[in-house]
């Protein structure tokens, strides 16, 4: 039965990528000044995630709504973003958000929730 689980995972995780697709919210607006400033406060941070997970999606929607340009990278797919993930980040889990701060100090935030209100207290 094993060998049903994988596929019909992938079909759900590609239901939840379109459902998120139609019903994505509008990025905000903001002037080409305002825009710049925004993208150098992101320039530090980087979304390590999987594509097909929920949680993932609703930080991406979250990171697309308030019109963010961070970095996104694939931890499931890719094996230096796993093994910094787990090496650096201290655990396998996703979405978490790397802040690098001005001193060089890293910050690995896990937690879907915990990264939201992060972004939307900073950027809404
Ligand atoms: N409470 C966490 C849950 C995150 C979570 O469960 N992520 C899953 C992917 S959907 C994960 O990292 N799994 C690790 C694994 O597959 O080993 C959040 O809201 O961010």
């Amino acid at each position: 039965m094993g060998f049903i689980f994988k596929p019909v995972r992938w079909v759900l995780g590609q239901i939840i990528i379109f459902i998120d697709w139609v019903t994505r919210p509008k990025p905000i607006q903001r002037t080409e000044e305002a825009q710049k400033i925004i993208d150098s406060q992101t320039d530090n941070m980087v979304l390590y995630q999987f594509n097909q997970c929920p949680f993932c999606v609703k930080t991406r929607r979250q990171i697309h709504r308030l019109a963010l340009n961070i970095e996104k990278r694939d931890a499931r797919n890719d094996a230096k973003w796993n093994q910094e993930l787990i090496n650096d980040g201290g655990k396998y889990q996703v979405p978490c958000l790397k802040v690098t701060g001005n001193d060089g100090s890293v910050e690995w935030m896990y937690e879907s929730s915990e990264i939201n209100k992060f972004l939307n207290e900073k950027f809404q």
